[in-house]
């Protein structure tokens, strides 16, 4: 094969637009679909070349752009255990995207290949999937442009949740190991899903109905599937914002991401008193809960409630067990204070915290026996370590109590997709948790207090001036600027505020949190205007 000609005669096919910087974040290439066509062929390029650096091993490519507006869309690799590219490979993504000619992407191509001594005719295979985006298709023919550019052997896996392709791409790779996790069909995955779910119930009460807002998105229909293979016998779940064919639709006045910022129900929802409601995000990786009470005031159940129920259900299970292991939470600077000091305090387990974005918390998280972690937007998962899974396949229950804990053990980490925070797993966790309890959203909510807080989006000159230490909790750039905010948050009874640049968009983001609401706000106002 003659590669440089070969990826330079399909590049044509996906010009550049001009002018255009486009880096890999957290979030891999987000911005407008329009935008996106050379970008996504490329990332076809880099798929391939990541493959072949691991011998052939499966990598995934999906295209979606969560939570953000309809017209946006975006892609990002995923590695061969299902998580997150390896960050070494996030400059290459940026240098391929950035290639101003076909014949400096092909050097590209090239020099990355002979840096990392890759063996450009060894085997590369890559699946891939979209979420309900308009502009989906077309990303998708350009990607199959840049994965036949450079010969590699892929699957389309059409439209996907992001965490269906994430257990996917691990099914794949660990199919011939002793551990495999489990089929690697959509099918796989549901069945996986409902039956460690049934597991896990069983022999306690079914959940009253759960009313789940899927933002008009990838979650709908799959949530549905998912429902089916339960079973009603099992399941009480209602979907609504599932108009999947209404494109301009998607994540509009609802979802997970609009329900976390703005602090309120979904558009046009009306709620039930201490009903459970749920919702999802654009590609169903994340998830909050919330309900109303009498006075039809609304409470919300974010990422940080999640892991504190999960926390105190599997601490409380591994006392019955008697499997000794260590269990953990990793948040990040968002989450609530009131969150860290129950998980501390009342539950005794150790918290870490680390910058936002799934790779630091993930990795983390995999330095517990059991690692619990949740962003405060309903992002998480629980990592189950190898050496866990032993102590818990090998232990000798003394009496039936310990048996049932450590069968419902094994079961929650089959229920939990560990690949990654999965917005339709969680919401089983959570069910499951509340049927053992025989909890609704109110009991679950009782376990602490939220200190009332407040997220500004700030625009400035230069976001990349705004430099932090101690996992984005202070800035050490601008210069001066962190003493300024400790004077004013030390003037607020249980005030905290930091200040970061956003990864995913042009702006800096301020949180502030207080005794009070109208604490919390002024405190917001005053550190955001410390940024003008
Ligand atoms: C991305 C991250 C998410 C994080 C968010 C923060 C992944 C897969 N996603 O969506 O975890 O919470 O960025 O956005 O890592 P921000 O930097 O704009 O505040
Ligand atoms: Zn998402």
């Amino acid at each position: 094969q003659h590669w440089p000609s070969q990826i330079a005669k399909f590049s044509t096919l996906h010009p550049r637009p001009e002018g255009h910087k486009f880096v890999y974040g957290t979030a891999g290439f987000r911005l407008l679909g329009s935008l996106l066509d050379s970008v996504v062929f490329r990332v076809g390029l880099l798929a391939a070349l990541r493959s072949r650096k691991l011998d052939g091993e499966t990598i995934g490519v999906m295209i979606t752009a969560s939570h953000n507006p309809p017209d946006d869309n975006g892609v990002k690799l995923i590695d061969p255990q299902g998580e997150m590219l390896e960050a070494s490979w996030e400059t290459y993504a940026t240098r391929f995207a950035n290639a101003e000619t076909d014949a400096e992407l092909a050097n590209e191509y090239l020099a990355v290949a002979e840096a990392l001594k890759i063996n450009l005719d060894g085997p590369a295979n890559v699946v891939f999937a979209r979420d309900t985006r308009a502009s989906g298709p077309a990303l998708v023919a350009a990607l199959k442009d840049g994965l036949q550019a450079v010969a590699a052997d892929y699957t389309d896996y059409r439209i996907l949740t992001t965490p269906q392709l994430h257990y996917i791409v691990k099914c794949i790779n660990t199919a011939t190991t002793a551990t495999p996790y489990g089929k690697p069909t959509e099918e796989g995955y549901y069945e996986k899903l409902a039956t460690a779910f049934q597991i896990v119930t069983m022999g306690k009460p079914k959940s009253p109905v759960i009313t789940v807002d899927a933002a008009n998105g990838v979650g709908g229909p799959k949530l549905k599937e998912l429902a089916r293979y339960i079973g009603s016998d099992h399941i009480d779940i209602n979907v609504v914002k599932d108009k999947i064919d209404a494109v301009e639709k998607l994540n509009h006045q609802c979802g997970a991401d609009f329900v976390k910022t703005q602090q309120k129900l979904p558009l046009g929802l009306e709620p039930a008193p201490f009903e459970l409601y749920a919702s999802l995000d654009g590609d169903a990786d994340r998830i909050v809960f919330y309900y109303v009470d009498e006075a039809s005031k609304f409470h919300l159940l974010d990422g940080d409630k999640i892991a504190s129920l999960v926390a105190m259900f599997i601490r409380d299970l591994l006392a019955v067990s008697g499997v000794d292991l260590q269990v953990g939470i990793v948040q990040t600077a968002y989450a609530n204070g009131s969150s860290s000091k129950y998980l501390m305090d009342i539950l005794k387990v150790p918290v870490t915290v680390t910058p936002t974005g799934v790779k630091h918390l993930h990795h983390a998280a995999q330095l517990f026996d059991i690692g619990i972690y949740f962003e405060a937007n309903g992002h998480g998962t629980v990592l189950f370590s190898n050496s866990a899974m032993k102590a818990l396949e090998s232990f000798e229950a003394q009496n039936p109590g310990q048996q049932d804990a450590v069968t419902t053990l094994l079961s929650l980490a089959a229920l939990i997709n560990q690949t990654v925070g999965d917005a339709l797993s969680d919401l089983l966790l959570v069910t499951a948790i509340l049927s053992h309890k025989v909890w609704g959203p109110n009991e679950w909510n009782l376990a602490y207090t939220d200190l009332p807080n407040r997220l500004v989006r700030v625009v400035v000159k230069d976001r990349m001036a705004f430099k932090t230490e101690d996992a984005e909790r202070r800035l050490v750039e601008p210069k001066g600027l962190q003493a300024q905010i400790d004077a004013l948050v030390k003037k607020y009874k249980s005030g905290r505020s930091f200040v970061r640049a956003s990864g995913t968009e042009d702006a800096v983001r301020v949180y502030a949190e207080a005794a009070t609401r109208l604490e919390a706000d002024e405190l917001a106002v005053k550190v955001s205007d410390l940024l003008k």
